[in-house]
C-alpha cells in the first residue's frame, strides 16, 4: 500500500470514530428485539418488544421482553414478564404485542398461536406494573380465528373510549370496553380503498395493477392534537413504513404516504411504534442491523424527528446514530450492569433474587453508559457487585471512549459460582467532574467467560 493511501485510509479512520463511538442503534445488543412498542409512564419511557432467537429460520418467537429509559440513550433491561407459557392455550409465536396503563392497570396486548383454534389469536396480559409480573387477564384468547389476526395495537383516546386495530392483510378494528378485555360491539373489517390505505382490500385488488400503496400489518393508532394517526407496515415484502390519518380513531382514514421508506437494513419486514417523550416525537422500528442478524434477528432502533408544519409525517430514515440524550445518570445512585446504551459480546440473564444481571463477561467486551454526571467534585471510590464461578478478571471504568483515561479498576477474584454475588470495591484515580460517557472495560483470560456484573456506584 502506498503511504498516501494509507494516509487516506488512517483521515477517514479519524474522521469516522466519533461517528462509531456515538452510534446507539440498534438500542439492544444484548439480544435480538423486534416490534417495538413504547409506552410512557411517569416520566420513563417503557419500551415492549418481541424477542427473535439466535439464529432462527423462522419468528420462532417464545417471549416478550422489557426494557426502560428516561434518558433515551441508557436503557435497563427487564428481562421476559411474559412468553407463551403465560397462555394455557397457545403454544407458538409470540409475535407482536403493544401495552398500555389504565386504571393503575398495565394490559399487554399480544398475538400468538393459539391451540385451541389452530389459528393466530390476540390474548391479553394483565399487571400492576409496567415491568411485571404478567399475567392471562382472561384465561382464554381475547379473539381468534384466522391466520391473520396479529399485531394487536391499543389507543385510548380523551374520552376513553379504547380501540384496537389489528391484521395482516386485512385491518380489523373493535372498541373495548372500560375493563379492557372485552369488546363493545362487532369486530369490523375496515374496508381499504385507494384513497384511505393506498390500494382496496385485498380480495378486491388487480392483477398487474400498481397501487398507490399496500397495507400489510404492524397498524400503530396514536393522536396529537386533533389529528389521528394510522401508521403500519406497507408494500408486501419488503416492507416500508406508510400512513393514513383520520379525523377520529375510527377514520375515516385518509392515505398520507410514506414515513420510512424501504433502506437496505437488513430485514424485509419493519414495524413501528411513535410516542412522544420529554418534548421530543420518536419513531420505533427495527432493522436486521445487530451482528449476526437478519430477517429472523431482528433488532429494535430509533429516531427523532418532528412532525410537519401541517402535522402530517416527515420521511424518516434509519440512522446508525440514533438519538442524544434527554437526561443524565447519577453515578452516585446504585445502577444496575443491564442499564447500558451500548455494549459489546455481553448478554443479560435473569436470576429470581438478583433480578437481571449481566453475563457472558469475556476478555475486550466493553458496556458503555452515556451522558453520566459526575457533578462538581471527583468520585472516591467505586462499588461493583459481581460473582465469578473460577477465573475471575478485572473491570476498567474508562472516561469517553474504551481507550479513554482509567478513573477505576477492580479485580474481580473468584467467588465460589456465577450467581454467588461479591461487593468490591477500589478507590479512584485522577479528577473527573461534569457529564462523561462511562466504559467499563473487561479484561482477562481469553476464550473464556470472566464474570458477572450485578449493580455498580461510585462515592464522593
Ligand atoms: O415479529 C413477527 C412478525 O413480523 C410481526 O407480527 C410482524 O409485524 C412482523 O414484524
Amino acid at each position: 500500500m502506498k503511504p498516501s493511501s494509507k494516509k487516506f485510509i488512517s483521515t477517514t479512520l479519524t474522521i469516522l470514530a466519533p461517528i462509531w463511538l456515538s452510534a446507539q442503534n440498534p438500542i439492544v445488543q444484548t439480544c435480538y428485539t423486534s416490534d417495538p412498542a413504547p409506552m410512557v409512564h411517569k416520566s420513563t419511557l417503557y419500551l415492549y418488544t418481541g424477542h427473535d432467537e439466535d439464529g432462527a429460520d423462522f419468528f420462532w418467537m417464545q417471549e416478550w421482553r422489557v426494557y426502560s429509559t428516561r434518558d433515551m440513550v441508557n436503557w435497563t433491561d427487564h428481562g421476559s414478564p411474559l412468553a407463551i407459557e403465560s397462555f394455557a392455550w397457545a403454544d407458538d409465536r409470540a409475535w407482536a404485542a403493544q401495552c398500555i396503563e389504565r386504571n393503575g392497570k398495565f394490559y399487554w396486548y399480544v398475538c400468538l398461536h393459539s391451540k385451541l383454534s389452530n389459528t393466530m389469536a390476540i390474548g391479553v396480559a394483565v399487571s400492576k406494573s409496567p415491568t411485571g409480573p404478567f399475567k392471562d387477564a382472561l384465561g382464554k384468547p381475547l379473539y381468534e380465528g384466522s391466520w391473520d389476526y396479529i399485531d394487536p395495537t391499543v389507543f385510548i383516546d380523551d374520552d376513553g373510549r379504547a380501540f384496537l386495530y389489528w391484521g395482516n392483510p386485512n385491518l380489523y378494528m373493535a372498541e373495548l370496553n372500560e375493563d379492557m378485555v372485552s369488546f363493545k360491539g362487532e369486530v369490523q373489517k375496515i374496508e381499504q380503498t385507494v384513497e384511505s390505505f393506498g390500494a382496496p382490500n385485498p380480495e378486491k385488488r388487480l392483477k398487474g395493477v400498481k397501487y398507490p400503496d399496500t397495507y400489510t400489518e404492524g397498524p400503530w393508532l396514536c393522536k396529537r392534537g386533533n389529528n389521528y394517526y394510522l401508521l403500519y407496515a406497507a408494500g408486501g415484502i419488503p416492507e416500508h413504513i406508510a400512513y393514513s390519518m383520520g379525523p377520529s380513531p375510527t377514520g375515516p382514514w385518509r392515505y398520507m404516504g410514506e414515513v420510512m421508506p424501504l433502506q437496505e437494513t437488513g430485514s424485509f419486514t419493519n414495524h413501528v411504534g411513535v410516542i412522544d417523550y420529554k418534548g421530543n416525537s420518536y419513531l420505533f422500528y427495527h432493522t436486521g442491523k445487530l451482528p449476526g442478524g437478519g430477517g429472523f434477528g431482528r433488532s429494535v432502533a430509533v429516531e427523532q424527528f418532528e412532525y410537519n408544519a401541517d402535522d402530517t409525517f416527515p420521511l424518516i430514515y434509519a440512522t446508525d446514530k440514533g438519538v442524544d440524550p434527554v437526561g443524565t445518570l447519577n453515578p452516585y445512585k446504585r445502577t444496575e450492569a443491564e442499564t447500558m446504551a451500548f455494549s459489546r459480546g455481553v448478554k443479560s440473564e435473569p436470576n429470581a433474587t438478583t433480578g437481571i444481571y449481566i453475563a457472558d463477561i469475556h476478555d475486550g467486551d466493553y458496556i458503555k453508559v452515556r451522558a453520566v454526571d459526575f457533578g462538581h467534585s471527583s468520585p472516591k471510590k467505586f462499588h461493583v457487585v459481581a460473582a465469578s464461578a473460577r477465573r475471575g478478571g478485572t473491570i476498567e471504568m474508562r472516561l469517553d471512549s474504551i481507550g479513554g483515561s482509567i478513573i477505576a479498576k477492580v479485580d474481580v477474584p473468584p467467588t465460589g459460582g456465577w450467581e454467588q454475588w461479591k461487593r468490591l470495591k477500589c478507590n479512584t484515580t485522577g479528577n473527573v467532574s461534569g457529564v462523561h460517557d462511562l466504559y467499563f472495560v473487561f479484561k482477562g483470560r481469553k476464550g473464556c467467560k470472566l464474570f458477572n456484573l450485578d449493580w455498580w456506584r461510585f462515592d464522593n
